[in-house]
């Protein structure tokens, strides 16, 4: 039932906050509740990480407006070594449909701040502020009632950016990372932020921060040293007096997860099953949450441009784009999601025939050994995002590929083009006709050529993992 193994007294204690908790919960009854893993690279990272004893902390997800829901839920999270914190509807709302996705997630993927104008919502700046003030607040005070003597305090994410000041105040000694999972911006960008002052020396308070690549860490240096005028070298920034140290440290995925799941009798057969449907044809992939940043109507543009191109291959390649909804309570989301299906529907409506079309395109969530299956059966996946921490779909490909030696095709603005960029044909996503082209190159490829490519970034993704990113970072 716990999400860590090998807990002892002995171990130094590790305290995980992340804006989720890794599992969500439904209410059941009054008092009862059940739960669902949330696997992703930040979850796999850390059960790897043995030699801590970690707790979680973070918001359950879930409105819960009585003391007796509250009681049976923190009960029933303290088995999984979860710790909730309880957000009211409207506070979660400003905080995370607000601040969090509308004014810092575009602005950290250099898409901008939104004009209040044009704001579908009556929250000003300062109230979607007033709530991240307050929910990083009420984070910093469930840790101090959970903190002992001597733990380590990991935080990831934007989220939570004010959080490392918070704590120090309650305890200087308090040893804190923070961990950004998007990219951060150059610092032109990050200036046009009205908190911007606030939350990097907040920031600041923490011991050691880290990134997924080079760029990102000199950005956010470059911002201390314009913005808050201190010193700063690639691997320091010096406020005061304290050091805060910077670090570089790309998260990599269970790799074994995923070579393990390929080899299942259950997962073979998906991948018959995929082949048969798709026999005589080339399926280039694209897994995505459905997300601005992930440059969705440029792949399908793109890819509309290679069949203008070329008419022989309209009945012999299919894009099989999946799209997870997220964030649908944000209404640029929504517009999203209706401007993709258009997109769709006008490329094979021209390209299709009475017998097959050229993009199938499913919005919604596949279990984990589809999407293995999917991975290992395809003969190219597309990554085009506009800017992109990591990316954590092109190393997924890749670790199921050793077998077939697809081909991944990776957006320059993705942190995982600084890891995979050797092996992998990497592309600018808004040059449409250079992302065609370079579909056309990955449908040709000789196989010694994909062979080599294949084997140096699958050499990569199965030694860099998420184990390993989430010890050098602890340690
Ligand atoms: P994301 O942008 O959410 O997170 P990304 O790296 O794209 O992360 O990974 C998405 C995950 O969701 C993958 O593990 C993938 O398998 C899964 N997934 C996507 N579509 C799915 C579908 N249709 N069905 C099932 N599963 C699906 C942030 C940053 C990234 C960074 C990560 C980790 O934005 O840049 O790589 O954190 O640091």
């Amino acid at each position: 039932a716990n999400m860590f193994n090998g807990d002892s007294p002995t171990k130094q204690r590790l305290l995980v906050v992340a804006n989720r908790l890794p599992v969500s919960a439904k209410r059941q009854g009054e008092d009862s509740w059940s739960f669902e893993i949330s696997a992703g690279g930040l979850v796999s990272g850390l059960m790897g990480v043995k030699e801590f004893e970690a707790r979680w902390i973070g918001w359950a997800g879930v409105n819960v407006p009585d003391e007796t829901g509250k009681k049976a839920l923190t009960a029933a999270l303290a088995e999984k070594k979860c710790i909730p914190v309880f957000l009211d509807e409207d506070t979660a709302n400003q905080y995370y449909n607000g601040y969090c996705n509308r004014i810092i997630w575009p602005l950290l993927h250099y898409l901008g701040l939104p004009h209040e104008d044009h704001q579908a919502t009556t929250w000003s700046y300062e109230s979607q502020f007033a709530a991240y003030q307050k929910v990083n607040r009420m984070f910093a005070d469930v840790i101090q009632s959970h903190y002992q003597e001597g733990d380590v305090v990991w935080i990831h994410d934007f989220h939570l950016m004010l959080l490392p000041k918070h704590l120090k105040e309650y305890n200087k000694n308090m040893k804190i990372g923070w961990f950004l999972h998007e990219p951060f911006p150059s610092s032109e960008v990050f200036r046009t932020l009205p908190s911007r002052s606030e939350l990097l020396s907040a920031v600041l308070m923490a011991d050691l921060v880290g990134f997924h690549t080079h760029d990102f860490a000199r950005n956010f240096v470059s911002a201390c040293t314009s913005i808050l005028r201190v010193k700063g070298t690639p691997e320091a920034v010096e406020n005061q007096g304290r050091v805060t140290r910077v670090a570089v440290c790309p998260i990599g995925i269970d790799s074994e997860r995923f070579t393990q799941a390929i080899e299942l009798l259950e997962v073979q057969k998906l991948i018959k099953e995929f082949k048969e449907k798709f026999f005589g044809k080339k399926v280039i992939l694209g897994v995505d949450r459905l997300d601005m940043i992930k440059g969705i109507p440029h792949k399908l543009l793109a890819f509309g441009k290679f069949l203008e191109k070329n008419e022989y291959c309209r009945d012999k390649v299919v894009l099989l784009q999946i799209a997870v909804p997220t964030r649908s309570d944000v209404p640029e989301y929504k517009k999203l999601k209706s401007q993709v299906h258009e997109i769709v529907g006008r490329i094979n409506a021209r390209y299709g025939s009475l017998d097959s079309v050229p993009i199938h395109y499913l919005d919604r969530s596949i279990d984990f050994y589809t999407l293995c299956a999917l991975y290992a059966m395809s003969d190219v996946a597309l990554v085009t995002s506009l800017r992109d921490g990591m990316n954590l779909v092109s190393s997924e490909f890749v670790a199921c590929q050793d077998s077939k030696r697809g081909v991944l095709i990776l957006s320059e603005f993705a942190g995982a083009a600084e890891s995979l960029g050797a092996g992998a044909v990497i592309v600018n996503p808004l040059d449409l006709m250079g992302v065609a082209a370079a579909i056309g190159q990955a449908l040709d490829m000789p196989a010694e050529e994909r062979d080599e490519r294949h084997r140096h970034n699958f050499e990569y993704v199965t030694t860099h993992t998420a184990q390993q990113w989430a010890n050098f970072f602890v340690r």
